[in-house]
């Protein structure tokens, strides 16, 4: 029996370009009629003849606001565009790095997650579609610009008339005689994966042990998360079942603004600091990033913990058998991995802002565990960063080393000196001015000499640019990545514009600078910082150019 498939005439839409995370607007913006269908029709014409015809789909969604309705949509038009299979989780629902695993465990050709990862959900919120490839990694942009050609060319999309999917529980659905929806449980194949890389029995022996004074709470802040570590920290690893806050998913994240940061995660700092917790962590709504902190709240910038993890790779059993293959950071992450690699003599890359840029290196074992500054840690046992896993990283350095994350984090200084870094976020800037800022800023790498051997404080300019980036795989080029100003010392001053905002244009700039004083290595990162942060203002003119007297958010 074949299915009845209905061809909707349809117009283009403008501005479906993906950008740093796959595609994200307002929740208003994908309830226009067509828009949502276009946008997965274009992700279908761009990869399924050739691709996904016949293969599997994974998909799954943080469980925001609308991801019910879309991925009853993308299942009827996953059937009418010939996909075999499409492998979903539960109530729709898998946090991005249970996406990525699945893909993988699975072997399925591709995946859509459904999420706008941090950005705040809600009918007033945002939503976000996005493509990951075979890997499980986000789709490269060769197939992302395709997507958003596909999108500016479309008549027509193809939805298959069959009745919405039961997604309550796992199950079987077969319909016609070629496309299938297979219901799987969100969090089983996840924990399968995490026992495949950590010692489960002696992270729980090190949890439930009252020599140790351990105790933890986990802030999954009504994102997805809240599932996969109330399985894993409470009923695997035995912590009390109070160790996990706001672990049940919520279309609106409770009003929240799912992001694992000081700022937005004020919550659980407040209740770090009014506890005896001696081990604390956040993560995203979809899943994907992690903040860690320490007893009374102590912060490990996510610069550190993807060095601190690297450095103590041999605590990790993954990485103990696999041994480690290389290290890699986005360009405006601090350099504090760059002298953990160079002391292990591993590969070290360097790369634009994304995950996306990881999964080639990764491919070509050429990469075990990478980092970004925005709270994003991962290794290749997926293609996504992985929040839990970050999570499950510092337990197990904490378990085998029998230290406080103070302890792992001052002695990682001691050894390697310390890279205090800080990251400005200026969001919703008037477009227009944000682009001016960014032309002010262009007038010095196209004439650096304006710029160079000048003197700021103790800090002396060496070197301009606009960071380009040569895959060292495919050797496909990035270019216009985040301007750099970068001092003799090593210290430098990043600028960029985001690719994830919903409206308007965020500005960020970035602070990195090195210490090897040991007098200096605990100081307050703002206070070590200021002078430079004075200067990145001083450089680009911010306030002139955006009227913006204070950042959005410090990081
Ligand atoms: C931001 C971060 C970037 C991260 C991206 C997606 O991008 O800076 O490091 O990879 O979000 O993270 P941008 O272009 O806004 O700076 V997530 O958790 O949204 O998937
Ligand atoms: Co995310």
């Amino acid at each position: 029996m074949s299915l009845k498939i209905n061809r909707v005439t349809t117009h283009p839409f403008d501005g479906q370009k993906p950008g740093t995370s796959g595609l994200r607007k307002r929740v208003t913006v994908f309830q226009q009629p067509g828009y949502t269908e276009n946008f997965v029709q274009a992700t279908f014409d761009a990869v399924t003849l050739n691709v996904l015809r016949g293969k599997k789909l994974v998909i799954g969604g943080d469980g925001r606001f609308l991801v019910p309705e879309v991925v009853q949509i993308i299942i009827k038009m996953a059937a009418a565009n010939e996909i075999g299979r499409v492998i979903v989780g539960t109530n729709g629902i898998l946090s991005t790095p249970a996406v990525s695993n699945l893909v993988r465990a699975r072997k399925a050709q591709g995946a859509i997650i459904l999420t706008a990862s941090h950005n705040p959900g809600g009918p007033e919120g945002d939503f976000g579609i996005k493509y990951n490839v075979e890997n499980g990694g986000p789709a490269p942009e060769g197939v992302t610009n395709l997507i958003y050609e596909c999108s500016k060319k479309i008549q027509s999309y193809s939805i298959a008339d069959i009745p919405n999917v039961d997604l309550s529980k796992p199950a079987e659905h077969s319909f016609g005689s070629g496309f299938a929806v297979e219901v799987v449980d969100s969090v089983d194949e996840y924990v399968t994966c995490m026992k495949s890389l950590f010692d489960f029995a002696a992270l729980r022996a090190y949890c439930s042990d009252p020599a140790n004074k351990f105790s933890m709470l986990v802030d999954c802040m009504h994102g997805v998360t809240g599932p996969y570590a109330t399985r894993i920290f409470v009923n695997e690893l035995g912590n009390a079942s109070n160790s996990v806050m706001n672990n049940i998913p919520l279309p609106d994240f409770g009003g929240g603004h799912p992001d694992p940061n000081l700022t937005y995660a004020a919550a659980l700092v407040e209740k770090m600091k009014n506890s005896e917790h001696t081990f604390g962590a956040a993560s995203d709504g979809d899943g994907d990033r992690n903040m860690i902190l320490g007893k009374k709240g102590f912060f490990v910038t996510p610069s550190d913990s993807v060095a601190v993890i690297a450095a103590n790779f041999a605590h990790i059993p993954y990485f103990k058998q696999s041994g480690l293959k290389g290290l890699a950071r986005s360009m405006p992450t601090s350099a504090a991995l760059d002298r953990v690699a160079a002391k292990l003599n591993v590969e070290f890359f360097e790369v634009p802002t994304g995950w996306k840029f990881f999964g080639n290196l990764m491919d070509a074992s050429r990469l075990s565990i990478c980092g970004e500054e925005s709270f994003g840690t991962g290794s290749d046992h997926i293609r996504e960063k992985d929040g839990i896993w970050a999570m499950l990283c510092w337990l197990s350095i904490m378990a085998a080393t029998n230290s406080s994350v103070e302890d792992v984090l001052i002695k990682h200084w001691t050894t390697f000196g310390r890279n205090y870094f800080s990251r400005y976020d200026y969001e919703e800037v008037d477009s227009d001015k944000a682009n001016s800022m960014v032309a002010h800023l262009q007038q010095f790498v196209a004439n650096p000499a304006l710029l160079v051997g000048k003197q700021f404080g103790r800090f002396t300019v060496a070197s301009v640019d606009d960071f380009a980036y040569t895959d060292p795989v495919d050797h496909s080029v990035s270019l216009h990545q985040g301007i750099r100003i970068i001092f003799a010392d090593g210290s430098r001053i990043i600028y960029r514009l985001s690719g994830t905002g919903s409206s308007g244009a965020t500005i960020r700039v970035y602070i990195d600078s090195f210490e090897t004083d040991s007098a200096k290595l605990t100081m307050d990162a703002q206070v070590a910082l200021k002078p430079l942060i004075e200067t990145a203002l001083e450089l680009s003119k911010l306030t002139e150019f955006t009227g913006r007297k204070e950042p959005t958010v410090i990081t």
